[in-house]
């Protein structure tokens, strides 16, 4: 039985939303975060990272969201989160799931602990106020691409990648524009979220919709 750590609304969420769409088996386990558990040692041997989320399949033990929907998508062909390997496709699922993991997700990190990056407090107020512009443009980027080319990432092909980014538009709903302002953003988070699976995973982190804004 594969095994989730998780914490509600963190970045296993899409993972989680993953494992719904797969139609995976699957336990949460939960991690807790009040009394640091994901710095213990025992933690710390299936995340030397510390951070949340952790799959466990069998002898497998992934960190990295991203590479864990991408292994429950390898695992699981004949589901319908990612296009057949090899087909261009595919590819642009990866850009799309590139750039949510490694240019977003690390800008909403620095969002939320401005304070691991700017470590004059006074500054702290102003690198926030950057971080956020800097997320914005992001988010109008993928809304010029989802007007030119969606109403998925993928053209009209539905993946992980907009699952991903139901995650990241969550973690930066607070932001001065939240990602849901902009229409055809909207358009495809409503989609993600009213997706089966979606509900379940969310139900089953205690999350209430509408889980991104
Ligand atoms: N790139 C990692 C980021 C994971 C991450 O930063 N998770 C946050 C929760 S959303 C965390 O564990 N924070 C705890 C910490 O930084 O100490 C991934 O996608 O799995």
């Amino acid at each position: 039985m594969k095994k989730l750590h998780y914490f509600p609304g963190n970045a296993n969420l899409a993972p989680h939303i993953v494992l719904q769409e797969v139609g995976a088996e699957y336990e949460l386990v939960p991690v807790d975060r009040k009394n640091s558990s994901h710095k213990s040692p025992a933690y710390l041997k299936l995340n030397p990272a510390g951070r949340i989320p952790v799959l466990e399949d069998g002898d497998l033990v992934l960190f990295e969201a991203a590479a864990i929907c991408l292994h429950l998508a390898d695992t699981h062909p004949d589901s319908d989160v990612a296009p057949p390997v090899g087909s261009s496709e595919r590819a642009q699922m990866y850009k799309w799931l590139m750039y949510l993991t490694n240019t977003i997700q690390p800008e909403v990190l620095t969002y939320h602990y401005t304070d691991r990056h700017q470590p004059l407090p006074d500054a702290v107020p102003a690198a926030k106020a950057r971080s956020d512009e800097r997320l914005m443009e992001m988010f109008d980027l993928i809304e010029k691409e989802l007007a030119a080319n969606g109403p998925w990432l993928v053209g009209d092909r539905f993946t992980l990648a907009d699952i991903y980014l139901l995650m990241n538009a969550r973690f930066s709903r607070m932001c001065s524009r939240p990602p849901a302002t902009r229409p055809h953003l909207k358009r495809l988070l409503d989609a993600v979220a009213a997706r089966p699976a979606t509900i379940r995973a969310c139900e089953e982190e205690g999350l209430t919709a509408p889980f991104y804004c």
